[in-house]
């Protein structure tokens, strides 16, 4: 198992205001390589598949609208300790609770619409970089 690697998607918002350059240079300049990328929609199923552990949740609707609403940037990082370190440079789901200068803090807009996502483990990395990415998409 691939335990160096996390899956990121900049959402929608984050393409919506422009910010695609700004995010991906902070992400290479805290010395994660990028190793896959691409700008694609999920449609309604994919991102009910891609977030289903949170189906019972109330905001579960909301959040399938938020983001199947246009097109996101997906992409796989590598680095050592990957999953970790890109959870603490992402900040809290939160971004009133995120730490300052982290990604979140600096382009999310609501606990909601929060700009980037970043795996929560090795095991669901690589789940998540398989459902986006082909063997042959990935360097
Ligand atoms: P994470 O992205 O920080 O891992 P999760 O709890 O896994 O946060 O939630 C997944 C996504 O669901 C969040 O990034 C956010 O877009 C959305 N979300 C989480 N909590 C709420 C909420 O209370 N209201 C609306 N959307 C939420
Ligand atoms: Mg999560």
């Amino acid at each position: 198992m691939v335990t160096n690697r996390t899956f990121t998607m900049l959402k929608p918002d984050s393409v919506e205001k422009g910010h695609i350059g700004s995010i991906l240079e902070k992400i290479t300049a805290s010395g994660f390589r990028i190793v896959a990328m691409k700008i694609t929609q999920m449609t309604k199923a994919d991102a009910e598949a891609f977030y289903e552990i949170h189906k019972e949740r109330p905001f579960f609707g909301e959040l399938v609208e938020y983001m199947t609403r246009g097109p996101i940037v997906a992409a796989i990082l590598e680095k050592e300790n990957a999953v970790e370190d890109f959870r603490t440079l992402v900040g809290a789901t939160n971004p009133e609770e995120a730490a300052e200068g982290t990604i979140r803090k600096l382009y999310a807009a609501s606990i909601g619409e929060n700009a980037v996502h970043g795996s929560d483990s090795n095991d669901n990395a690589a789940i998540e970089c398989a459902f986006h990415f082909s063997g042959r998409e990935q360097f």
